[in-house]
Formats: C-alpha cells, sequence, structure tokens
C-alpha cells in the first residue's frame, strides 16, 4: 500500500501564566490546536493547582524561568501591567508569546515589546478573536471587494455589565494594575480593531469622553471609566461613533459593529455571530454562516456545518491554530500581532489625551 510521508508540525508546548477566565479560555484553544499545555503558573501556588487539575495541564510551576524553559509558546493571561515583564521574559529566551490586550498599558512598552519581539524573529500574536467569527470575515471580504461601495459611516458599541454594580469589582478597576483607561483598553481596543479590520482603514483622529459611573468601589475610590464615547474620523474618509461601556445593565457582550457604503450597510453582532445583517435600499437580507455560500476566507474558519452554532471558543481555537501556523512557517491572513496591539495602545493614548483636553486628537500610525 503507498503511504505519505508527512512533515509533523514543530511542536506546540505551552505555558500557560494566568489562571483566571482567559487562562482556562486559552488552555482549551491550546488543546484543539493540538498543542499541549506543558505547565501552568498563577498568583498562587493553590491557584495554579486547581486550574493546572482542571485542564489536564503537565505541570505547576511557582516560577516564571522554569515556565518559560518548559515550553515553546508562553501564553500571557496575567492583569495588565504584568504583561510586558512576562512576554520580554519569553522573547529574551527565544520563546514564541501569546499576549493577552492591551499588550501594555502604555504605547511606549508597547512598542519595546513589538521590536523586541520581532529583533527576536518570534511569533507575538495578541487574541483579538473576534476577527475570527466567519461572518466578519465575510463582511471584511465583502468591504474588500468593493460590494457595499465606498464606506461612508461606521458605528456600534461594545457593552457589557459585569461591572455595574458599586460592590462589582476586579484587578481591571484599578489603573496600577489594568492602566489608566480599563474599558478602552479592555473592550474598545476589540472594537476599534473590528472596525480597522473590517474596513481595511484606519482611525486618523478621535474625540472622546470618559464617565465613571462607580466612583468608589468595595470601600476604594477608582479612577478608571466605566464608559466611553467617541467620535472618529478614518484616513479614507470615513466618520463615526462607538459606545463603549461595562454598566450597561442586561448587555453582557455585546459588540456591535455597522457599516454602510455607497451601495448597502452590513452589521455583526458578537451575540448573534452565526449572522450577518446586509441592508440595502429595496431589500435587507440576514446572511447564514453557511460554508457553502460564505466567501472562502470566512468559510476557512466555519468549523461545523451551518446550523451548528460556533461561538466565542472557537474563535479563539482559530486563533491559536493560526497562531501555531505561523510557528510553522505559514502565517495566515488577518493574524493579530503585537504591532496590533500596539495599534490599539496607541488609540487608547489619543482617547485619554482627547477626554483630557476635551477636544479632537490625532492617533499616530
Ligand atoms: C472582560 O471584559 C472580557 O473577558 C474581555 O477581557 C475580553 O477581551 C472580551 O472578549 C470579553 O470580555
Amino acid at each position: 500500500m503507498a503511504h505519505v510521508t508527512i512533515t509533523p508540525p514543530t511542536l506546540y508546548r505551552a505555558a500557560v501564566i494566568g489562571t483566571g477566565f482567559m487562562g482556562r479560555v486559552h488552555a482549551r484553544a491550546i488543546a484543539a490546536a493540538g498543542g499541549s499545555v506543558a505547565g501552568i503558573a498563577g498568583s498562587t501556588p493553590d491557584k495554579a493547582r486547581e486550574a493546572a487539575a482542571d485542564l489536564r495541564a503537565a505541570a505547576v510551576f511557582d516560577d516564571l524561568d522554569a515556565a518559560v524553559d518548559a515550553a515553546d509558546v508562553v501564553h500571557v493571561c496575567v492583569p495588565n501591567h504584568l504583561h510586558a515583564p512576562i512576554a520580554l521574559a519569553a522573547i529574551a529566551a527565544g520563546k514564541h508569546v501569546v499576549c493577552e490586550k492591551p499588550l501594555a498599558t502604555d504605547a511606549a512598552t508597547a512598542l519595546a515589546m513589538t521590536e523586541a519581539a520581532a529583533a527576536a524573529g518570534v511569533v507575538a500574536t495578541v487574541p483579538f478573536v473576534y476577527r475570527f467569527h466567519p461572518m466578519v470575515r465575510e463582511a471584511r471580504a465583502r468591504v474588500s471587494s468593493g460590494q457595499i461601495g465606498r464606506v461612508t459611516l461606521a458605528h456600534g458599541s461594545y457593552l457589557q455589565d459585569w461591572l455595574l454594580r458599586p460592590d462589582d469589582d476586579n484587578w481591571r478597576v484599578d489603573a496600577d494594575k489594568g492602566g489608566a483607561l480599563r474599558a478602552f483598553g479592555d473592550i474598545g481596543s476589540h472594537w476599534c480593531d473590528l472596525l480597522e479590520f473590517v474596513t481595511g482603514d484606519r482611525i486618523t483622529a478621535v474625540n472622546a469622553q470618559l464617565a465613571t459611573a462607580n466612583r468608589e468601589r468595595s470601600g476604594r475610590a477608582v479612577s478608571t471609566e466605566d464608559i466611553v464615547t467617541l467620535q472618529f474620523a478614518t484616513a479614507a474618509g470615513a466618520v463615526g461613533s462607538t459606545v463603549i461601556s461595562q454598566v450597561s445593565a442586561g448587555r453582557k457582550n455585546r459588540l456591535l459593529l455597522e457599516v454602510s457604503g455607497t451601495e448597502s450597510t452590513l452589521a455583526f453582532d458578537q451575540e448573534r455571530p452565526e449572522t450577518l445583517w446586509v441592508g440595502g435600499r429595496d431589500q435587507n437580507a440576514v446572511l447564514m454562516r453557511d460554508p457553502d455560500h460564505l466567501h472562502p476566507d470566512a468559510a476557512r474558519l466555519a468549523r461545523v456545518p451551518a446550523g451548528h452554532a460556533q461561538g466565542y471558543q472557537d474563535c479563539f481555537d482559530a486563533f491559536v491554530a493560526d497562531t501555531r501556523a505561523a510557528i510553522d512557517g505559514d502565517a495566515p491572513d488577518g493574524l493579530p500581532t503585537f504591532a496590533d496591539g500596539l495599534r490599539a495602545a496607541r488609540l487608547a493614548e489619543a482617547v485619554a489625551a482627547s477626554a483630557r483636553t476635551r477636544d479632537w486628537a490625532e492617533v499616530p500610525r
């Protein structure tokens, strides 16, 4: 019988640093991509042991160097102020890195991380995972092929409610751990990334307002914002606005992006990711995620046939699979890298500057 020799892909032994919700999502995605969780490190040995048992990790590490040593790829899923030291240590050891967003709490640090990864020649990615919804890729393909005409307007929102009440608390609320811009860094960054990804355009100027609904949480003063309203202009001449909030009762993880062109409008809702709304002057349509009828870039990411729902974890699985492909030397189109994390950090600084001066701020490239 004829046989075919298959070159095995390089190993993907991952160290997951962080045991919270995100660390667990990463660990599942690593397994789905055919990698292995070589070990987990957490803020306490008990947390790491508990997560390691749940996620069938091979080891628990109590120090970062041991975790980095054991891995081909280091997944950084810890509070934001620790992203830079851990990612830079992994890069210095020649390891590939997947680092949660925001990449850093300021743009200068994000730039240093991006440059360090490039100089070391490692793959360094940031999970802007909503890019991995097939219907987002469908929207992107339709915009780039000119199907919706020239883009004139983009708007939407990213709304959550998990920080609605004064006793809702998290490390993200504290500027020294999460960064000065919390809601924008955590979820506004996703919205802006998705806008630029889908349109292929770039926000050049912003006018932002920040508001803190809960000025005290768990008995301490809070300086980070719960709400951002943002107007923007783009390089290609479109205008738009978005509302970012973590205190919108009833909205769990509702990212809505609507892009209007001179021919038609597209709208994507992250809580209904199986569909894409297409608006026309004479007729509207709701497209379903049917791989047989999608653009090839979108169909590639459809993991199950139409009518079998796929969602958030599937995006993560696809993102880690593409990170792995990049390590194997075949970087797929649309993989979010440290350069995209740097872009988000620059946008965050422009948002902060605009809110501070109550004026428009330019966004550097
Ligand atoms: C919390 O706001 C959070 O988990 C974000 O940190 C993620 O990036 C987002 O995808 C879902 O919400």
